[in-house]
């Protein structure tokens, strides 16, 4: 390692932690205030403001922040504080060099925060690890794609590759990209869903025939009640804040069902309502706060179920008769188990109050159209899958399919999570679909299923993975079994980052290593024939086009598109595929789309000409099932599940949550003002009744430690206790600080998802923490 000095300044603020409950309502002025400080701070006041005006319009680029989608209503700006927070960062003045990383050893960079690394600025140009400086160096474009190709080539199997991928990226770029890994001999591809609506994707299909949601935006307009599960719509995609809105002004009552009093649901003002601005008005949104412990939705759910055939039992209209006889399958057997159920149990395991829970069957079957959106609050759990099959048979009791103002909404995160799914980013794809990938492009792919998140962490721990790639994010810090999974990265032989921000996942690298810096969503994208626009679909399957207005932050990045053609020709030089043809025009990729996906994107070189995009088939809404029944099932899931392990009379369950000023795993600041956190990500929600029952002092220090039988310890530190209103045996505290508590057996079954929102720990007081960590350290 070099002897060189380490210039590394620490710039990042010390300011003092406090924590103070909001006591405004969520948006308003309060959001007005960040979204002119985050211009200001990433100066770009003039440049974000022109850029946010193209944002999410047509003709313009998507916002990169959630997939949440573009309404029709004529606003003149389309944008919420967090899409300015995403953009402004995107777009910030402030750039990493190579100067930068002549002047800081990995070592050091390794030291600095994740805040830190992100707030370093844009990516430049592609560097290589070079192992006897300890630093990054640059590399030509050439010599990295040869230098990915020369080490894929050299593999003894294409399956000790991991290709990732970021719901980042385009359409264009993850269809080229699932080919090329495909003709290279593997489906190995881990995907940032596999940690997020997985379950979504997974567990669906087997109720509705189709993993994905069945609303469109009109729908809110019809709706006659709205539930939200789990998702914290204030932060996480704010401008559907303007449908709840909305809705709350027609009279329309939404019931919130969540752990956390999330402040904009409880209270919102439209930062974007001249009126509500002006007159510091604002709108309440739950009508029906649902206060459930963490992992109690079952239950509370089963609960409303029971309350529903026992008023249909006394001979009340409460059920949807014509829809259940010509459209469903198994409700008998369905009921029956959950009628058998206790009322105490119900409410025991939930939290929740058997009189609430009756009120939000009353407004369930008062409605004629619910609309039942749900987020990671409803995923990240060891039955998340056969969760999300009870809220569609919640669904199914009422017809909640296939009319206006009605159905299930899964909210996606990443802007086109969706959409890489969608063209071809499937570890477990299926016979039609390769058969068809064969006509179209002339090679065998693999037929053996790859590796999903969890399974390709696996293989790294166990040494059967040599080669990582990552298309977009932030993998080592989106994933489990932080500790074990950093040592088997750095195992690896090659590690590729292709990203627009520096992150850990570049620090955290294989012998070899490479950061190839890309063209942002907002930025133009220039090629042969011209500028290039790229496809999304958003978490209610419309497909619209994106165009980026801003130069790009340096003259040496290059496009997704380009980066994923030249490493396919670099790794596979006789490959008939046309590579070079798609980077000069990215029509022709949507011309391949098509090809291999003619019942949803036949035309669609045509099609997106439409500025408004187009919207793909969602078979429910018409009342088709693609299922082996060719019904809609009720699916069983016995029990109540939430204590189903108490192995620990401490026991708690954690949730690891986003904080308001957080872009997964990009920090924007330390602060999470509606939840009343400022300069402090170290923290622990917990209710004071639970830290008394401890004989904790107010905000005292402790650890955190997994509760598990498999002999790690998987502990995290300094962390302080925050009062918070959280439901009995439930504790919060923020992703992805609390990773190395989550471990790798901790997940779905069927979609393999981690269960991030339901760990089992408990609180270690610090001074024992201490203790035992210093006989540990004696004995070694
Ligand atoms: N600004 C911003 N926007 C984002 C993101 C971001 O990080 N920042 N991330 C994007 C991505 S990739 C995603 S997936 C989405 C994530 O958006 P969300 O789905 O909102 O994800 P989280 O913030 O993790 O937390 C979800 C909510 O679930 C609640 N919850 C926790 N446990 C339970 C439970 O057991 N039951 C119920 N009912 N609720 C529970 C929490 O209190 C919290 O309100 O947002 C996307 N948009
Ligand atoms: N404990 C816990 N773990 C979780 C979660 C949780 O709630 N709790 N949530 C999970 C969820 S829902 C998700 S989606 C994952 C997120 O996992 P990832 O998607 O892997 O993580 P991000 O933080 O979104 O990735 C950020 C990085 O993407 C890169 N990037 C940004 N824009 C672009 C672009 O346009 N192109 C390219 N190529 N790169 C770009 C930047 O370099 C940035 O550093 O984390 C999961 N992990
Ligand atoms: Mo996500």
């Amino acid at each position: 390692m070099s002897e060189t000095k380490d210039t590394t300044p620490d710039t990042e603020p010390r300011a003092e932690p406090r924590y103070k409950p909001y006591a405004y309502p969520a948006g308003g002025w309060g959001a007005a205030k960040a979204t002119a400080k985050v211009l200001l701070e990433q100066s770009v006041v003039g440049k974000g403001s022109r850029a946010l005006l193209a944002m999410n319009k047509p003709g313009g680029f998507k916002c990169p922040s959630c997939a949440f989608p573009d309404p029709d209503r004529e606003k003149t700006l389309e944008f919420c504080e967090n899409g300015a927070k995403a953009l402004a960062v995107e777009a910030t003045k402030k750039r990493v060099t190579r100067a930068f990383f002549a002047q800081h050893t990995v070592t050091a960079l390794m030291a600095q925060s994740d805040y830190w690394l992100e707030e370093q600025g844009r990516l430049t140009e592609p560097m290589r690890y070079e192992p006897e400086t300890d630093r990054y160096v640059p590399i030509s474009w050439d010599d990295a794609y040869a230098m990915i190709g020369a080490h894929l080539r050299a593999l003894d199997h294409p399956d000790e590759a991991e290709f990732y991928t970021s719901g980042r990226t385009s359409n264009e770029a993850a269809f080229l990209y699932s080919i090329f890994v495909r003709q290279y001999g593997t489906n190995n591809f881990p995907d940032c869903s596999n940690m997020c609506h997985e379950p979504t994707s997974r567990g669906l299909p087997h109720a509705i025939g189709v993993g994905k949601g069945t609303i469109v935006m009109a729908d809110f307009d019809h709706a006659e009640a709205i539930f939200i599960f789990g998702q914290n719509t204030g932060t996480n995609s704010p401008r559907m804040m303007t449908n709840l809105v909305d809705a709350r002004k027609r009279g329309v009552p939404v019931v919130i069902v969540n752990p956390m009093p999330e402040r904009a649901l409880i209270r919102f003002a439209e930062p974007q309502d001249p009126v509500q601005m002006a007159t510091f008005g604002s709108t309440a949104i739950a009508s029906e706060f649902v206060h459930v412990r963490i992992g109690g939705d079952l239950a509370f759910v089963k609960g409303m179920v029971k309350a529903i055939f026992e008023r249909a039992a006394a001979g009340e209209d409460v059920l949807d008769r014509a829809f259940l006889a010509e459209h469903t399958h198994g409700m008998e057997a369905w009921r029956d188990e959950i009628l058998a159920l206790d009322w105490e149990d119900i409410t025991r395991v939930s939290g929740v109050g058997e009189e609430q829970i009756r009120r939000a069957a009353d407004i369930y079957v008062r409605s004629n159209a619910t609309v039942l959106c749900f987020g990671m609050g409803i995923t990240q759990h060891q039955n998340g899958a056969r969760m999300i099959q009870q809220l569609a048979a919640l669904l199914m009791l009422r017809g909640n399919f296939g009319k206006p103002g009605a159905g299930i909404a899964p909210i996606r995160g990443h802007s086109n999570v969706q959409g890489d799914r969608t063209v071809g980013i499937d570890e477990k794809p299926g016979a039609a679909y390769l058969d068809r990938v064969r006509e179209v492009f002339g090679f065998e792919p693999p037929r053996a299923w790859g590796h999903h998140v969890v399974e390709s962490v696996e293989a790294m721990i166990a040494g059967r993975a040599r080669v990582f790639i990552g298309l977009g994010g932030n993998f080592i810090h989106a994933i489990p079994e932080t500790a074990l999974a950093y040592e088997a990265m750095r195992r690896l032989n090659l590690t590729v980052g292709i990203a627009t921000k520096l992150n850990r996942g570049h620090l955290v690298h294989g012998r070899d290593a490479l950061i190839l810096p890309v063209i942002a969503r907002s930025e133009i994208d220039r090629q042969a024939t011209g500028e290039q626009f790229v496809t999304i679909e958003d978490a209610m399957s419309n497909v619209t086009s994106s165009r980026g207005v801003l130069e790009p932050a340096s003259p040496d990045l290059r496009s997704e598109v380009e980066i994923v053609c030249r490493i396919a020709r670099a790794t596979l030089p006789e490959s008939r595929i046309p590579w070079e043809s798609y980077i000069g025009d990215y029509g022709l990729i949507r011309e391949k789309i098509a090809e291999i996906y003619p019942a949803i994107y036949a035309d669609f070189p045509e099609k997106i000409k439409n500025p408004k995009g187009f919207h793909l088939d969602i078979p429910p809404r018409r009342r088709v099932w693609n299922t082996p029944t060719g019904k809609a099932n009720f699916l069983l899931l016995p029990g109540l599940h939430v204590d189903d392990i108490v192995t620990d009379a401490a026991m708690l369950r954690l949730s690891t949550i986003r904080s308001h000023d957080q872009y997964n795993t990009t920090i924007y600041s330390n602060s999470d003002r509606y939840r009343g956190i400022y300069n402090d990500r170290m923290v622990l929600f917990l209710s004071k009744a639970e830290r008394e029952a401890r004989g904790l002092p107010e905000l005292a220090k402790v650890a955190l430690e997994t509760i598990s039988t498999d002999g790690i310890t998987r502990r995290v530190e300094g962390l302080t206790i925050v009062d918070y209103p959280m439901p009995r045996g439930s504790v919060a505290g923020y992703y992805p600080e609390l990773n190395p508590l989550l471990p790798l057996t901790h997940f779905d079954e069927i979609s393999g998802t981690p269960a991030a929102k339901s760990i089992p720990v408990r609180i270690v007081p610090l001074t024992e923490a201490a203790e035992e960590t210093a006989t540990k350290t004696e004995a070694a």
